[in-house]
């Protein structure tokens, strides 16, 4: 509350400053003299740049490092660390190119600021210049990029083929979790049968669904692969993990995926940051509406062990919604006796035709 006070004194002091300036100005011109007050406008302007220079860039650097530990996580999964490391290259290059290009900008900007008499040195044209200017930045880039793009690649290759596979879909606002089930296959879906009851859309008529079941978190077993299944169901959202490093758009239509490897268990992530509260998270991390904020959900990172006996205990969706799976089977009879009153002679021709 301090601080915002003194913000907004700052904010004020500088607007009746601008005011009064302008004022002078003004007066100045009116009064017939123009050129010395030019000159006191383009050094007050010049010093200007100096002391954004200083106080903006002392404000960047102290909002950096003060919320340092809040962008950047412990890493809990495995291509975390490659990553990670690709960031703070490429964030380390970019770094030193920005503040040294933003020092000439404002420190030529106060050195050559308007003088009597002094005129400007015409440059035309410089070939070595031009070389050495646009040869750097495009090996630099074209090397981030390559790097970036083997990485990608190696992150968002196929999933092992043993990975525990689970789907999340977004929605306006919260997200749905849902795991295959024994079988490891997820049922059908079709969002003509989603209704406040059947979420999912789930079609039982898929016997690979009747296993399906959904889970208020997500679970995942420590030191294996999973593989998110990523689905939107209205507009479009993000899955955003930041202790696993993980990022990927969840898209209305496009199923989009994401596997990684969990390397610590939140138990271990309580003991490492000393928080027994601490939950892994997902987030929504693009704007999909008015309730956005609250788009997140809990991730547990079990030993492998209990992970097994957490699923164990689920129970599948066609079991928790017995009236569901019955308005399912009644549809599949009514086919059923559809198909049946057709004479198979009917059918019989038209295949052999086919043939
Ligand atoms: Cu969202």
């Amino acid at each position: 509350m301090t601080a915002l006070g003194i913000l907004l004194v700052l904010a004020l002091l500088l607007v009746v400053f601008g005011l009064l300036f302008r004022l002078q100005i003004l007066t100045s011109i009116f009064s017939g003299s123009t050129t010395r007050e030019v000159g006191v406008s383009n050094r007050v302007n010049a010093i200007l740049f100096i002391v954004f220079m200083i106080v903006g860039g002392a404000a960047f650097a102290w909002s950096f490092v003060d919320n340092f530990d809040k962008m950047n996580p412990p890493i809990a999964s495995v291509h975390g660390h490659a990553t990670e490391r690709m960031f703070w290259t490429t964030m380390i290059i970019l770094g030193i190119v920005f503040t040294l290009t933003h020092i000439l900008l404002f420190v030529y900007s106060y050195k050559y600021q308007h003088k009597e008499g002094r005129r400007a040195f015409f440059f035309p044209h410089n070939n070595k210049i031009e070389i050495i200017w646009t040869l750097i930045p495009a090996v630099v880039m074209a090397g981030l990029v390559f790097a970036g793009w083997k990485e990608w690649s190696r992150i968002t290759g196929p999933a092992p083929k043993d990975a525990v596979v689970l789907e999340v879909m977004g929605k306006q606002f919260n997200w749905l979790v849902r795991y295959p089930g024994r079988d490891q296959k997820l049922g059908m879906v079709n969002y003509r049968l989603i209704d406040a009851t059947n979420e999912f859309g789930f079609d039982l008529s898929d016997q690979s669904g009747l296993d399906d079941f959904v889970a208020p978190e997500i679970h995942v077993p420590k030191g294996h692969p999973v593989l998110l299944r990523i689905r939107s169901r209205d507009v479009l959202h993000a899955v955003y993990m930041p202790h696993f490093r993980v990022q990927m758009y969840a898209v209305p239509g496009m199923p989009t995926k994401f596997w990684f490897t969990p390397t610590k268990s939140t138990d271990e992530m309580r003991a490492q940051t000393g928080n027994p509260k601490f939950n892994y998270e997902l987030a929504c991390n693009q704007i999909c509406g008015r309730g956005h904020f609250a788009m997140k959900l809990n991730i547990v990172v079990d030993e492998p062990d209990d992970y097994v006996a957490w699923f164990s205990q689920q129970k599948s969706f066609s079991e928790q919604n017995p009236d569901v799976l019955a308005s399912f089977k009644q549809k599949t009879n009514k086919l059923a006796s559809k198909e049946a009153a057709i004479p198979a002679a009917a059918v019989v021709p038209a295949a052999k035709a086919s043939l």
